[in-house]
């Protein structure tokens, strides 16, 4: 299987609650490699962009609010299979129905403050990556 690349944020939630190191270890855990990190918020106009795909949804409002409200943990995470592997890893957007184990069902709150970002694919993983990292921030 081929090496690729995945992109994740530990959302504002995560954060607050203390969860930074905790979600890292799982990261690290299950064999993903960190390729770029750091911490950082996004603006409102960050949020709008990024999440532009869900901007007709009715909890887009509420998305953008919550994205923004505190620091963020941005990373690009390499890895065979990486977005597949790492949507695993997360589980499913409601943590109510994420798998034992998972960082959702460990961490999340609510299916919006659910603890982590995953890309949904490679082409996305590419485009969410450059939204946060310069080609220098990358290793
Ligand atoms: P993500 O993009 O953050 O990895 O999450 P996802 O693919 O599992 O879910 P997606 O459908 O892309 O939704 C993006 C984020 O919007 C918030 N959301 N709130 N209140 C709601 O019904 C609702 N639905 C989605 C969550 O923060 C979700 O992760
Ligand atoms: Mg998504």
């Amino acid at each position: 299987m081929a090496t690729n690349r995945t992109f994740t944020m530990i959302k504002p939630d995560a954060v607050e609650n203390g969860h930074i190191g905790a979600i890292l270890e799982k990261i690290n855990a299950a064999g993903f490699r960190i390729v770029a990190l750091k911490q950082t918020q996004m603006t409102t106009r960050d949020a709008e962009a990024f999440y532009a795909i869900h901007s007709e949804r009715p909890f887009f409002g509420e998305l953008v609010e919550f994205m923004t409200r505190g620091p963020i943990v941005a990373a690009i995470l390499e890895k065979d299979n990486a977005v597949e592997d790492f949507r695993t890893l997360i589980g499913a957007t409601n943590p109510a129905e994420a798998a034992e184990g998972t960082i959702r069902k460990l961490y999340a709150t609510s299916i919006g403050e659910n603890a982590v970002h995953g890309s949904d694919s490679d082409e996305n993983a590419a485009i969410e990556g450059a939204f946060h990292f310069s080609g220098r921030e990358q290793f």
